[in-house]
């Protein structure tokens, strides 16, 4: 009959590591003048095609790289080097998740200093991520618009622990019949302050307004370092 009791220790314990080692990330991060961005969505929202774009674009002015975690494969990792900026794939196995120990692994050896933006795709999954610190600036979670308007409605801790909404898929939108309004009224019914994107990766719509927001962004939180904008639970497994 212990056992609910011992669970949620074991879980509180697990989040306070990870929240320790979040906070050690955060400080190096932000002592480096790296900005971290981390990704989340379900499986097949557009996390990599979107990052793929943002890296092509931010490179050509900012110092860029970027963490991948996925179950199993480097396809993403192969993917995102077409952006010809330094990537690393954070391999899973049956961990559905990214947690802050493997990020600081998986920059073991790169020069913070060197980098202004660091990008974390985490697994595609709406639930794991939610709770897992990384210690990022900024977490988006993307939202296509294929799968559905009431997604907030049913994944409201990621909505809640993310700053920002990024609509994916909008040249697709019209074929998907996507409802505009639905997902607004539906993000705002959970976070009615969250700022929301739409984009296509595949067109390039909305880009521009994002990557202009995101500049923006590093150089308020990294006065000093950067170009000015104006210039330019417990471990769940499958
Ligand atoms: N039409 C269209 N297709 C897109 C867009 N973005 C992504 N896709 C397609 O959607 C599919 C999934 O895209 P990914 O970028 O792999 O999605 P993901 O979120 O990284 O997927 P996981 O890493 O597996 O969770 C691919 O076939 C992409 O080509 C877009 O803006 N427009
Ligand atoms: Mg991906």
């Amino acid at each position: 009959m212990s056992t609910p009791t011992r669970l949620v220790e074991v879980r509180q314990q697990v989040l306070k590591q990870n929240d320790l080692a979040a906070r050690a990330l955060r400080q190096r991060f932000h002592a480096a003048g790296v900005f971290v961005v981390s990704l989340v969505s379900s499986p097949g929202a557009g996390k990599t095609a979107f990052l793929e774009e943002v890296l092509k674009r931010l490179r050509a002015r900012h110092r860029v790289a970027a963490l991948v975690g996925d179950l199993a494969t480097d396809n993403d990792a192969r993917r995102l080097a077409r952006a010809q900026v330094p990537i690393r794939q954070i391999t899973t196995g049956t961990v559905c998740h990214l947690e802050a120990e493997m990020i600081g692994n998986a920059v073991a050896g790169w020069g913070l200093d060197d980098l202004d933006f660091l990008f974390i795709e985490n697994v595609g999954n709406l639930v794991c991520p939610s709770t897992y610190d990384l210690g990022e600036d900024l977490r988006l979670v993307l939202l296509s618009v294929t799968e559905g308007e009431d997604k907030p409605l049913k994944y409201p801790t990621i909505f809640h622990t993310a700053d920002i909404a990024v609509i994916t898929k909008s040249d697709l939108a019209a074929a998907a019949e996507f409802d505009r309004t639905a997902v607004h009224r539906n993000i705002r019914s959970v976070r009615p302050d969250m700022q929301v994107f739409e984009v296509s990766a595949k067109t390039g719509e909305g880009m521009d307004p994002w990557l202009r927001f995101l500049e923006s962004r590093r150089f308020e939180s990294r006065p000093g370092r950067g170009a000015d904008p104006e210039g330019a639970v417990m471990p769940c497994h499958y």
